[in-house]
């Protein structure tokens, strides 16, 4: 466990969300690469073909837990709340599909952050009467990573619950690079989730430190 975020918002600047399949290079490596180049918090996503599955996903996750630990970076995973609780993670993602919201929450540790995707103005309400801590707001630009995606929002969407929930942190997703991030911070969000700008790059430090410009100017 680290010590929760003094701000959470600040810590969403730029969240990269990875797994194996989405690596060009080893996904340690590039973990601790993204991290140098500036990233804030990391949620684990080892899901789609080629992600690893049973023990080699734990060992997996277990190695970018002591990465991000190791630089003070919040290691979150997606969807399975059995491995967040084996884990001890710093915290959970889930989406819309993954169950009761409430009854997740409450099966979370205090310490672990809840954050869930949300796609518009009526389930970013939902979410922030549950209580959640921060909300994904997606996709913002078309993106191949996700071959399940709902239609493209764009940044006007962010614009919109940040209209209706002034205080909620939430970040963006969805086909965010460095020469569209800022649309996103610039209709209100906090920070931007990014998988293949940082994880398929030739030189993923060199990609976290380009998109970060971007958030913060
Ligand atoms: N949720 C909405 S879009 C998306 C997820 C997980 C994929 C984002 O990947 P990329 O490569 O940053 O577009
Ligand atoms: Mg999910």
């Amino acid at each position: 466990m680290i010590k929760q975020p003094i701000d959470l918002k600040q810590q969403l600047s730029l969240y990269l969300v990875m797994g194996s399949q989405n690596c060009k290079h080893d996904p340690v490596e590039t973990l601790e690469k993204a991290i140098e180049g500036g990233v804030t918090l990391f949620q684990f996503r080892e899901k789609g073909e080629g992600s690893k599955t049973g023990e080699e996903k734990i060992e997996l996750g277990l190695q970018l837990k002591e990465v991000c630990h190791q630089y003070d970076v919040p290691f979150i995973v997606n969807d399975d709340l059995g491995l967040a609780i084996e884990l001890d993670t710093d915290g959970l993602h889930i989406g819309q599909e993954d169950g009761d919201m409430k009854k997740i929450k409450d099966t979370l540790k205090s310490h672990q952050l809840f954050g869930v995707s949300t796609h518009n103005v009526e389930e970013a309400l939902e979410a922030h009467r549950i209580g959640v801590d921060y909300i994904g707001v997606g996709p913002m630009f078309n993106t191949t990573t996700k071959d399940d995606i709902e239609e493209v929002r764009s940044p006007v969407v962010i614009k919109e619950i940040r209209e209706q929930l002034p205080d909620i942190p939430i970040v963006g997703i969805g086909g965010i690079k460095h020469d569209n991030a800022s649309q996103v911070i610039d209709a209100g969000a906090d920070g931007v989730a990014v998988i293949s700008d940082i994880a398929q790059a030739d030189v993923p430090m060199k990609a976290a430190e380009r998109i970060l410009k971007d958030v913060k100017y």
